[in-house]
């Protein structure tokens, strides 16, 4: 199922104009579809903020927000308790991994056509070694920071709008796995598209847009044309994150990633600055995942660019 975003051109556009054209009008047409609404800009010092949160709950909590532990229990607290107050309907579905109760927070933001759903999301858990800010803070803070702008701007969009926070993807994306899984058939159809969020904060960052459905690679794309950054297509990831359950089961995805433990070449240093020679992520997995492994300029960019994305693919 390939997502359609309207304004795109389309044979039947062309066709559409002929006609106008021709008989200067076009018989049963849809009126002209509506620009999408612009989407706000993602201030990152609320972003930091949440990555703020989540360092302290891991450093109250052992030192790490892993599935099964109280850290990742106290972060999905957090996430909940900020959608809850904005006026969200929240839905905790519970699982079990490696004999440990794991979690997923889902959160459905009232209105919209049911029928065409956009989600975003990110995996909430982190490793046990350390506080998981980059992997995955990063993803988490920007997926609920767009939440929050939804509901602070009331945004009204055609689509409806689900947001989700994934447990135990370090065992293999479970929660993910649990989610698609239990949708009925006619659920899953439902759902037009997820776009999936896991490190997008990396301190030697990359710009990488997944490219699994054509158009919301194009609309991620576009964004970052907008703003002058030159992007690669993601080549580490397929299959290792929360959106390859969706796009087994025929769902459109995309996504970002600034990269993990691949060494970011002197080609890439030239074009994005950083470091050649060094990983995109030196902390990655390790106990200096902390809030000093973050790139502030990589989670501005990524949680605007997350926002562009679904505002475009949901109005
Ligand atoms: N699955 C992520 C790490 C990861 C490695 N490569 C990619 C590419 C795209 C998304 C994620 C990743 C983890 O949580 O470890
Ligand atoms: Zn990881
Ligand atoms: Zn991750």
């Amino acid at each position: 199922m390939k997502l359609s975003v309207p304004g795109r051109t389309t044979a039947a556009a062309v066709v559409a104009a002929v006609t106008l054209l021709t008989t200067g009008s076009i018989a049963g047409a849809a009126p002209a579809p509506e620009a999408a609404a612009a989407a706000p800009d993602l201030p990152v010092a609320n972003v930091k903020a949440h990555l703020t949160q989540f360092q302290s709950i891991a450093t109250a909590n052992g030192g790490n927000r892993a599935h099964g532990r109280a850290g990742f229990k106290a972060s999905l607290d957090y996430v909940k308790a900020k959608l809850d107050a904005a006026g969200f309907t929240t839905t905790v579905q519970q699982f079990t991994s490696g004999g440990l109760t794991g979690y997923n927070l889902i959160a459905d933001w009232p209105g919209g056509d049911t029928n065409q759903v956009i989600m975003a999301g990110s995996h909430l858990d982190g490793v046990t070694s350390g506080p998981g800010i980059n992997d995955n803070g990063s993803g988490s803070a920007a997926v609920l920071e767009a939440a929050l702008t939804v509901a602070r701007t009331n945004y009204q969009p055609t689509k409806h709008l689900r947001f989700a926070w994934w447990g135990a993807e370090e065992r293999g994306l479970v929660g993910s796995n649990h989610y698609v899984s239990n949708l009925s058939s006619a659920n899953r159809d439902r759902i037009s598209g997820y776009l999936n969020f896991d490190m997008i904060g990396s301190p030697n960052p990359g710009y990488f847009v997944y490219d699994d459905d054509p158009t919301i690679e194009k609309t991620f794309k576009d964004y970052f044309a907008g703003i002058g950054v030159a992007t690669e297509i993601e080549t580490e990831g397929d299959g290792r994150s929360d959106h390859a359950p969706f796009k087994s089961a025929g769902v459109p995805v995309g996504g970002l990633f600034t990269g993990a433990s691949r060494t970011k070449s002197a080609a890439q240093a030239a074009k994005w600055g950083g470091t050649a020679g060094q990983s995109f992520d030196r902390c990655y997995h390790s106990s200096c995942d902390t809030t000093s492994n973050i790139n502030d300029t990589a989670l501005d960019r990524n949680g605007d660019a997350l926002a562009y994305a679904v505002w475009e693919l949901s109005s």
